[in-house]
């Protein structure tokens, strides 16, 4: 197409190219606007190392990664899930845990969520600039939506907001208490998660991050489905939540000034 327009007169004028002062790299870096103003910010990264007489892991979670992961908890139903949890929320996540599993599964799952919820908490620094609210799931407009995840029979919905204020809402899983035995709760590792793991996992994380996660399963049956879609959901909650906005550029999301709790 020719880079002139036919304007009333008759004459020919030059039309304007607009100019793009951000490309995709500057936007995927929270949108440094042209150098000269403003330096890109900071990677976003923690480290954290934790020992109780019940758990020793360490962590390393760097938020501008691209989802790789490397995971131990002894735990290969959560490995499984910590794995795509960092997939899905495109973090890189290093995670490794040795914890009582003579005992049980609870506290080295626990330890986990809270673990994750502090370098969280850490990587996002002073959340100048980040979206903060993980509502953001819809193929067709990242703008909006919420993080409705299927698998297969089930839907999950997560809501998280990185408010400095720890609260976890948790619904849609104690009606399916109801139609199983006590037996069946621990006959294998997805189905423990179901009742209860998980839920310990997600306030772990809530009260260490310091987050507002209102977590629900809208319907499903099976127990590796159910907690798949949990976390899954979870995941894109959390990858909207602290991506930069680069509208937003330097500027806590808050009118308050600040989400420091
Ligand atoms: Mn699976």
């Amino acid at each position: 197409m020719p880079n002139t327009a036919a304007v009333p007169g008759g004459t020919h004028r030059r039309r304007r190219q607009p100019r793009l002062d951000i490309n995709a790299r500057e936007l995927e870096n929270g949108g440094a606007v042209s150098s000269t103003r403003r330096q890109p910010p900071a990677a976003r990264r923690a480290r954290i190392r934790r020992v109780t007489r019940e758990t020793r892991i360490v962590v390393a979670l760097n938020l501008e990664g691209s989802g790789r992961s490397r995971i131990a908890t002894g735990i290969p139903f959560f490995d499984h899930m910590l794995t795509l949890f960092a997939r899905h929320a495109v973090v890189d996540l290093d995670l490794r845990c040795q914890g009582d599993l003579e005992v049980d599964a609870h506290h080295t799952v626990e330890d986990c969520g809270l673990v994750l919820g502090q370098a969280m908490l850490q990587a996002l620094g002073d959340k100048k600039g980040i979206r903060r609210y993980g509502t953001g799931f819809d193929p067709r407009n990242p703008l909006t939506g919420e993080a409705y995840v299927p698998m297969d029979e089930c839907l999950a919905r997560c809501v998280v907001d990185f408010s400095g204020r720890p609260f976890l809402v948790w619904r849609g899983l104690d009606r399916l208490a109801y139609k199983v035995t006590g037996a069946e709760r621990s006959q294998d590792s997805a189905t423990a998660f179901r009742f209860g793991l998980a839920r310990e996992f997600f306030q772990g994380f809530a009260n260490e991050a310091r987050a507002n996660l209102h977590l629900e399963l809208l319907y499903g049956e099976e127990p590796h489905h159910v907690v798949e879609a949990l976390f899954k959901a979870f995941a894109k909650a959390v990858d909207f939540a602290r991506q930069r906005d680069p509208r937003i550029a330097g500027l806590v999301p808050s009118t308050k000034g600040r989400l420091a709790g």
